[in-house]
């Protein structure tokens, strides 16, 4: 079976890696967010990207979910001794992602062509795509004004109030080189378990998505995220943080939702078809476990 999943930080990229372990590379594209990339240190710097990448080659930072595992810090230890920003932990083997990246990029290499190199040389056979080669930006609206994604998520830990959030550059932002082949290609299109507000939102104004399957999984159990803030944003903006309200999210898109056996209860408020399962990926075969769940539930929509 033919798939597309759409996945953002460190719980899409469970699932996203559940699947990569079930489907061969032929049958299996990710594409990835990028309203949460910046510029740092004179880097251009894809955390999504490099979550989703790293946790497919084995090697993201298994506490933390993004960054690199086994990793040093004496890089960003010296840029703060020298008084530059340490507020964004850059550990030394992720600097080389960065340097490579911006290097290539500022050669005028689309983000995609390096994201499929980078691949290669991690081992990874899956096919992930950034959803866009043009810059996205994620802006949050909160109480203290605007702020970029990484100052309000990192920087501030997510301490202001979100009253909004825009995406700059989407309008006129292309689906990446590849994106639109998966999509029309793929049977079925996976919503992975990622803040529908700030990492699923951007790449479906980016990629509208065609008429065929669609399954979502809920990133919200028992009202709350298993880790980010997408909990307290849906609170924050009024709304009752819950799986019902990921799948009022994304509406009429959906033709199945995925939420957990702690939600049971709300399946039948829900106007698609449902599938009521074990959404906690906490190890490897968890990962795999839910992705053959979703399969299944797929084939049997
Ligand atoms: N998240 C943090 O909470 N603190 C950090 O210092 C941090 C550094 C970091 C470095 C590279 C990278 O790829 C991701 C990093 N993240 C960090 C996660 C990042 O903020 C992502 O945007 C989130 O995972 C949400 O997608």
């Amino acid at each position: 079976m033919k798939i597309t999943a759409l996945a953002g930080g460190v719980g899409g990229a469970k699932l996203a890696h559940g699947l990569a372990q079930i489907l061969p590379p032929e049958d299996l594209t990710i594409i990835v967010n990028t309203g949460d990339d910046f510029e740092h240190l004179g880097l251009s710097i894809c955390p999504d990207l490099d979550t989703v990448c790293y946790t497919l080659a084995g090697l993201a930072n298994p506490e933390t979910g993004w960054g690199r595992v086994n990793e040093t810090w004496n890089t960003i230890t010296n840029v703060e001794k020298l008084g530059g920003p340490n507020w964004f932990r850059l550990g030394d083997q992720d600097i080389a992602t960065h340097l490579e990246r911006t290097r290539r990029l500022k050669g005028g290499e689309p983000l995609s062509q390096i994201t499929r190199d980078f691949c290669k040389a991690w081992g990874i056979s899956h096919t992930i795509l950034p959803m866009t080669d043009s810059p996205v930006r994620t802006i949050v609206d909160s109480d203290e004004g605007e702020l970029a994604f990484q100052e309000y998520f990192v920087h501030r830990q997510c301490g202001p109030k979100v009253k909004g959030f825009r995406f700059d550059g989407v309008d006129v932002a292309e689906p990446a080189f590849g994106v639109r082949e998966a999509v029309e290609s793929a049977e079925a299109i996976v919503i992975c378990p990622s803040n529908p507000w700030v990492s699923v939102d951007p790449i479906l104004r980016v990629i509208p998505l065609p008429k065929k399957k669609i399954v979502a999984v809920s990133p919200i159990i028992g009202g709350k995220t298993v880790k980010g803030p997408a909990a307290k944003m849906y609170a924050e903006l009024g709304i009752e943080p819950s799986a019902l309200a990921v799948a009022e999210h994304y509406r009429d898109l959906l033709s199945g939702f995925v939420l957990d056996n702690v939600d049971a209860h709300l399946s039948d408020k829900i106007r698609t078809r449902t599938l009521v399962t074990d959404t906690l990926m906490n190890s490897l075969t968890d990962r795999a476990r839910l992705a053959m769940d979703v399969l299944n539930f797929i084939g049997s929509l």
